[in-house]
């Protein structure tokens, strides 16, 4: 067994997590499939006790010593082969990426390709696409059967047979997020028959961090389990921030190009047309975002029935598509657009979020006409995206109190044939700012549960400001126990066996294994530290919530041994009572204190 240092560049700076790293009782390993190039990321937890426990790993590369990361140059293009050997993807001339296309104001020196190969000597990149547009999606290889070195990846990852992730992305019930010029991407997949996914969002605004802070972010992130992460950048260098993202991120990286578009015209939604729109998006593609938020569903019909709301469009995509349409009294350029759009997608296999614009915003807006409206727009939309082979997943909600949650999966799985919904939390109640991720955490929970197959992560920042480093992972963990505990709740095949060992390792008074299994072992640990600081209370026999004399585990535990491990369920309540009274005395005897020196 091998400890080793699991840090990833975010953590390095990191005191307690370097810490942490000396003791770690957990290695990256592989689990390999069908063919040597075909290696599933695991992280194997090894315990005090020989044993040792598998979890999935979304930390990439970084925490494997024997890849040299280096974030100037990129991660491994891992799938680049089996890209190339499909034999349906060309190199793609394209438009050149314009500096204007940046979508800011630039001074030098410029953003854009150009200067992107200067930044990434090692992977000059020619953008790749459809040979003659065809689609390349993973939807596409699906319903003609095929089973992609992709699927067979995320069938190892999810412990399921590969004809069942082939089924699932061909029924359009899961999607497979995979740019074809994002080779460097560890394959995961999205639907409810899978483990539920969390999503992070992470981005600069014009005023606050940098392109370092932003790739930082990422791998912080992924590192505490985000299965994918958007990039919402808003500000300077939006482009070359993207770059520095895709080309280091071991998941898939999703958009709202929207945004950018609205940059190039200056912030006015009125100026937005569908050339600068999709202009923006072939950038972005030939980049390798893997998915992008379209906000298509928010028609010009639809924008009136949010006139009587507590908090109108609270969408950042939803409200500058209604200015447009208002602006122009036009149909959305979206909408009008959207056969052509696919045409595009399905050339990268670019996979379709289906923005939720017009979600409500306040618990008093939940499932109104107009949220609903746009629901049945995005099923319509899903219909089309599916005859274009584009893979498409539905952006839901918002604020919704928990007794009306159920009605959005229900409805969603009902009116978008069952694709897979993404959620914003919901938050349960509206109460509670910097508290935020907590309120959304308990309906992403229930929502989880009910069916959702991926949780857009909210962090305690939400409605207040920008998420530092300590929020992304507040936010990300969160929802990590949001998606499984829902997990558990499905019956989701091996997670209980987290559990079981989390629990034996409790019982057992095994610290260390404790921590290591845990979503957070930093933290865990060092709140244990608080109270025990001393080594040899990690191998102590209680806990500091009761103390040495008084533990419910301890207790139990004696009756276990008393009566003699197995026997023990069977003894009969005479013979526990004894075992408990037994104990009372001995805790009497002992001065009837609960928190004993640690000396004791
Ligand atoms: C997820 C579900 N509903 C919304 N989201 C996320 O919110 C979406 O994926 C993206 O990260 C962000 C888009 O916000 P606006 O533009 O709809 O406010
Ligand atoms: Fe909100």
């Amino acid at each position: 067994m091998t400890n080793k240092d699991a840090r990833t560049p975010a953590s390095a700076q990191d005191e307690t997590s370097q810490e942490a790293g000396k003791s770690i009782g957990w290695h990256k390993a592989y689990v390999e499939g069908s063919r040597p190039d075909l290696r599933v990321p695991v992280r194997q937890v090894h315990l005090t006790n020989g044993q040792s426990v598998t979890l999935y790993d979304t930390s990439g590369p970084y925490t494997d010593p024997l890849v040299d990361t280096d974030v100037r140059r990129g991660l491994p293009p891992l799938r680049e082969n089996w890209i190339i050997s499909r034999g349906d993807t060309e190199e793609y001339a394209g438009r050149p990426v314009r500096p204007e296309d940046d979508g800011v104001k630039h001074t030098s020196p410029r953003g854009g390709l150009r200067n992107l190969d200067a930044v990434f000597p090692g992977r000059p990149r020619q953008p790749r696409r459809g040979r003659d547009g065809q689609a390349v999606t993973q939807l596409a290889y699906a319903r003609r059967g095929e089973i992609t070195p992709e699927m067979e990846f995320v069938a190892v990852r999810e412990n399921v047979s590969p004809e069942v992730v082939r089924e699932e992305i061909a029924a359009g019930r899961a999607v497979l997020p995979a740019n074809v010029n994002h080779p460097e991407i560890e394959p995961m997949i999205i639907g409810k028959r899978f483990l539920v996914k969390v999503n992070a969002n992470i981005g600069n605004s014009a005023v606050t961090s940098s392109i370092e802070e932003e790739v930082e972010k990422m791998t912080w992130a992924t590192r505490w389990g985000a299965d994918t992460v958007m990039d919402l950048s808003t500000g300077r260098n939006i482009h070359t921030t993207r770059e520095w993202v895709l080309r280091n991120s071991p998941v898939p990286i999703g958009t709202v190009p929207l945004y950018q578009a609205l940059e190039k015209v200056d912030g006015r939604a009125e100026e937005l047309t569908w050339e600068i729109y999709k202009d923006t998006v072939i950038e972005q593609a030939e980049q390798g975002v893997d998915y992008m938020t379209v906000h298509a569903g928010v028609r010009l019909a639809y924008v009136p029935l949010t006139a009587n709301r507590k908090t109108g469009i609270v969408s950042r995509g939803g409200s500058i598509m209604a200015a447009w349409c208002l602006a122009h009294h036009k149909e959305s350029f979206l909408y009008e657009n959207f056969e052509e759009l696919c045409e595009i997608l399905a050339a990268y296999d670019v996979t379709y979020s289906l923005g939720d614009g017009l979600r409500p915003g306040s618990i008093a807006d939940a499932n109104d006409e107009a949220q609903f409206a746009e629901l049945r727009t995005l099923g319509e939309l899903n219909r089309i995206a599916r005859r274009f082979e584009v893979q498409t997943m539905i952006e839901g909600p918002g604020h919704v109190p928990m007794h009306k949650i159920k009605e959005n999966i229900d409805l969603q799985q009902e009116i978008c044939d069952e694709a897979p919904f993404y959620t914003l939390g919901p938050l349960t109640t509206d109460v509670a700012p910097a508290y935020d991720h907590i309120t959304s955490g308990i309906g992403a929970a229930m929502i989880a549960w009910w069916g959702t197959a991926m949780l857009c992560y909210v962090t305690p920042k939400e409605h207040l400001g920008l998420p530092n480093r300590d929020d992304v992972k507040t936010g990300v963990i969160t929802y990590k126990i949001a998606a499984h505990a829902a997990d558990l709740a499905k019956g989701h095949p091996g997670a209980q066996e987290w559990d079981d060992a989390l629990s034996d390792a409790r019982f057992e008074f095994r610290w260390e294994d404790q921590f290591n299994l845990a979503l957070d072992p930093d933290t865990a640990r060092e709140f244990h530290d608080e109270t025990l600081p001393a080594e040899p209370a990690k191998t102590a026999h209680f806990c500091s919530m009761c103390g040495p004399k008084f533990c419910s585990m301890k207790i139990s535990q004696s009756i276990t041994e008393r009566f003699g491990g197995a026997a023990a369920e069977g003894a009969s309540a005479e013979e526990i009572a004894e075992g408990m009274l037994q104990k009372s005395k001995e805790f009497a005897a002992s001065g009837n204190r609960v928190y004993l020196p640690i000396a004791d």
